[in-house]
């Protein structure tokens, strides 16, 4: 159950922390398992979705890892996510995100696939996984508090998006927490200034009537499509038209975000 302090933290900050959300074995579980993939994939890592300089990437992970299936239907959260979006969101796309050691460059501020509040309110909102203890020094998340209802994208109002802004907050938690966002707001992430990357998943969603980022349906191996429950096909709207219609074109036939 959501608690009176975690709905207001979502409606006026934008984000909620859960402290320690994962257990150690699960966190030890999921560490080792991106570390394969990274290992694995090497150069091609995160070719489904983009690449970027100054951080190690993995995108499409629910096809790749039964532990990262149980990770996007969390009840706890997908209720924070179902106070953000309403009762109709989907997955939008599920990836890795680990900035280098030493790595110089902030992202700019940013709002997710550049969307903004609309009519029917809010359409997308993050959920950060922490793999990694997130510090001042090691390139933690920030974010604009309140930034969720300015209904203006940062790269319109700021002459440099990737500079300190003076409202900035640094997420900052330890190894195992989610902060779940709304990512109306503005934020993105900040130098790692050690010598260590700073792992994190990205699990976002979207509501229904919105392109998923990543187009599961696509994307998603054959086989794996096969065991997947029913809630699960569902929250990956493997069995919805609109999606179809809207995931294959809104963001091309390949599943991604160019
Ligand atoms: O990993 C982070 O700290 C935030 C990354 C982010 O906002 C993004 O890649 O869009």
């Amino acid at each position: 159950m959501l608690t009176d302090q975690q709905r207001q933290d979502l409606d006026t900050l934008g984000y909620v922390v859960l402290a320690h959300f994962l257990s150690a074995e699960a966190l030890r579980e999921v560490t080792g398992r991106v570390e394969e993939l990274y290992a694995l994939e090497g150069e091609n890592a995160g070719f489904e979705f983009r690449k970027e300089p100054g951080a190690r990437r993995l995108a499409n992970l629910v096809d790749k890892g039964g532990i990262f299936e149980k990770l996007v239907a969390m009840p706890p959260v997908l209720e924070l996510v179902g106070h953000v979006l309403g009762g109709d969101f989907k997955l939008s796309s599920f990836n890795a995100r680990s900035t280098d050691p030493f790595c110089k460059e902030a992202q700019p501020l940013h709002c997710d696939t550049g969307a903004l509040l609309d009519e029917r309110g809010y359409s997308v909102c993050n959920t950060i996984w922490l793999l990694d203890d997130f510090t001042a020094q090691n390139g933690a998340t920030r974010v604009i508090p309140g930034s969720q209802t300015w209904k203006q994208l940062p790269q319109d109002a700021l002459a440099d998006p990737a500079a300190k802004h003076p409202q900035e907050v640094l997420l900052l938690g330890p190894a195992g927490s989610v902060v779940v966002m709304n990512t109306h707001a503005w934020h993105g992430g900040t130098a790692n200034l050690t010598s260590t990357h700073r792992r994190a998943l990205h699990i976002f969603y979207c509501r229904n009537d919105k392109p998923q980022q990543q187009y599961q349906k696509k994307l998603l191996r054959p086989e794996t499509q096969a065991h997947l429950t029913p809630p699960l096909r569902q929250l990956l709207a493997l069995d919805d038209p609109l999606n179809d219609q809207l995931s294959s074109v809104g963001f091309g036939a390949s599943g991604f975000l160019k």
